[in-house]
């Protein structure tokens, strides 16, 4: 075997079961290695859908996502992509080919692009150590949650590597991950110093972020004991469905109820949550009086974006075990009454009436051929399968169905947003429909990104994806529209596009909506039989900003 088909082969028996790409005749031969190896390979229309596909891929699924891309424009194609997977700690390999000799037309530092954007650059560098330079990619991927960029230099991927790992190969045991111990590190005694601060607690909230989407059950065991509310960070989204407790997303797309409540806690303990700008809206979600804890697996991530009182370090569901152990040591039974916390009957009550955005009045202010984007997703809420996952892209839209489509669990949100680039959307829905075959997937879309990402709307009919796509269309750019009002906007607005014709051309179904009776052809959509992609061409209404969007640009 040569080196190209030498890696592929490797990454195939290391468990890669999907790679998604773009091939050139840089990544021809490690790619089709991949397949035969046992690796299903999803091809892109372009390089940066192949990356967030395998970003929302590894999201949703939990594996370590991988692209193939060819050398040179290949990866600078792939960068936005990347750059949303290495900031959001995605575990990610792509493997590029390389034009190593100056003179090709395709030559330029893929290291330094790698670096710049926050990946890890590495190299296969002969034959002999192809197959270790492979494995460490991937454990470096997978056990440090990075994104790798593995460079295949052209001139090294012919070379003879013998036989290769063969069909059952020997591989060499992944480094063991440096984690799973409980350090408590600021201050000494970090359990029992949390334990403390929320026996003391009347008001405790507790917010998990993408750390924290395995811990739920340990989480609401620990908020059980000490009467703590439950919100989770954006990409979190979904963690504790159907908790009563659940106060749903924390920050710029929590409801005015949780909002009140998370700032009004007097402990607020972030679970694998960066408390970010976004979760805490620029801080004003942390009241003059809340005392912050943050737990993460990475001690680096303590205290980059608020002050907190204590920090531990360690996995979160054995961070919770042991602060629930002190609370209440194995076997025992609580002596002392159970501390309340917020959980009274009054706020169960308030909770269940007022949780939820659709409970907020507003004033429908659809007419003139245009849908109020809040009816128009309440309405698809109510006609969209439970069982469902939801992408959204970035823009002015991006609110609405982050606040008013339910979902399932943690897997029912996919939030590639951590670069907060537009465009993105669609790749998001296709990777995470992959993933989980078993849900509709449902791309909310704004009509820049849309266009933007068109390229892939063709992947989706291809894949035969029964996919739901929402385009809130306000034929402009708006979130730049309602930054800049009072600006000339010419800059930023567009004539209509028929966004329906397009995708019919590209083989979808389609239903334009300028009001609710028009959703009639989505229900007759979902009644099957689902062969092809629907694209609702939304017409929405569009003489606000969105007040959260007002949040987010604080920070510009
Ligand atoms: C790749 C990229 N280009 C530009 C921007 C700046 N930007 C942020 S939101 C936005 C408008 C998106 O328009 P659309 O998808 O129609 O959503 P809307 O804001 O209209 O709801 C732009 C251009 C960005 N974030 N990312
Ligand atoms: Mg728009």
């Amino acid at each position: 075997m040569i080196v190209a088909e030498v890696v592929g082969r490797a990454l195939a028996a290391l468990g890669v079961d999907t790679v998604f790409g773009v091939v050139g005749s840089g990544n021809f031969r490690v790619t089709n290695a991949l397949v035969d190896g046992g690796a299903r390979f999803v091809a892109a229309r372009h390089e940066a859908g192949a990356a967030t596909m395998a970003d929302a891929y590894a999201r949703v699924s939990g594996k370590v996502g991988v692209v193939s891309v060819h050398q040179g424009p290949g990866l600078t194609n792939a960068l936005t992509g990347l750059a949303e997977a290495a900031r959001s700690g995605t575990p990610l390999v792509v493997l590029a080919g390389e034009a190593t000799d100056p003179r090709s037309n395709f030559h330029i530092d893929q290291d330094a692009l790698a670096t710049a954007v926050g990946a890890v650059p590495m190299r296969v560098d002969d034959a002999g150590s192809a197959i270790e330079t492979a494995v460490r990619a991937y454990a470096t991927a997978s056990r440090e949650r990075r994104a790798v960029l593995l460079n295949l230099p052209l001139d090294v991927q012919g070379a003879d590597a013998g036989p290769g790992p063969g069909t059952a190969p020997v591989l060499p045991a992944l480094p063991e991950r440096k984690t799973g111990t409980l350090a408590r590190v600021w201050p000494d005694g970090g359990a029992e110093a949390l334990a403390w601060m929320l026996t003391r607690s009347e008001r405790p909230v507790f917010v998990a972020g993408r750390g924290a989407r395995h811990a739920r059950h340990r989480l609401e065991e620990l908020a059980d004991l000490v009467g703590a509310l439950l919100a989770t960070s954006a990409v979190a989204k979904g963690l504790f469905r159907g908790n009563p407790w659940d106060l749903d997303v924390s920050g710029g797309f929590a409801s005015p109820l949780a909002a009140r409540l998370i700032r009004d806690a007097d402990v607020l303990v972030a679970w694998g949550c960066s408390l970010n700008a976004w979760t805490t809206r620029h801080g004003a979600l942390i009241g003059p009086g809340t005392e912050v804890v943050q737990i993460d697996l990475d001690e680096e991530s303590i205290a980059v974006h608020q002050r907190v009182s204590l920090g531990l370090v360690g996995d979160i569901p054995e961070v919770a075990a042991a602060v629930a152990g002190v609370l209440r040591p194995e076997g025992s039974r609580p002596s002392n009454p159970v501390p309340r916390g917020y959980r009274t009957p009054a706020l169960a009550d308030r909770i269940a009436a007022e949780r939820a955005w659709r409970s907020v009045p507003y004033e429908d202010e659809s007419g003139d051929g245009r849908i109020d984007p809040r009816t128009l997703t309440i309405a698809l809420d109510d006609l969209l399968p439970d069982e469902r996952i939801v992408a959204t892209d970035s823009g002015n839209f991006m609110g609405f169905p982050a606040m008013f489509l339910d979902v399932p669990d943690e897997n029912g949100f996919c939030f590639t947003q951590g670069f907060q680039a537009v465009g993105l959307g669609l790749a998001t829905a296709i990777g995470a429909a992959l993933a989980r075959p078993d849900r509709l997937p449902v791309a909310a879309l704004g009509d820049g990104g849309a266009l933007m990402g068109i390229a892939e709307l063709e992947t989706v009919v291809r894949l035969g994806l029964p996919m739901v796509i929402v385009v809130y269309d306000d034929e402009a750019y708006g979130a730049e529209v309602h930054h800049f009002a009072g600006h000339r906007l010419d800059t930023v607005t567009f004539p209509p596009a028929d966004l329906a014709s397009i995708a019919r051309g590209h083989g979808c179904a389609a239903v334009t909506v300028s009001a609710v009776p028009d959703l009639d052809g989505v229900a007759a959509w979902l009644k099957g039989p689902r062969d092809r992609p629907l694209l609702v061409h939304a017409k929405i209404t569009r003489e606000h900003g969105s007040w959260w969007l007002e949040e987010a640009f604080r920070g510009h």
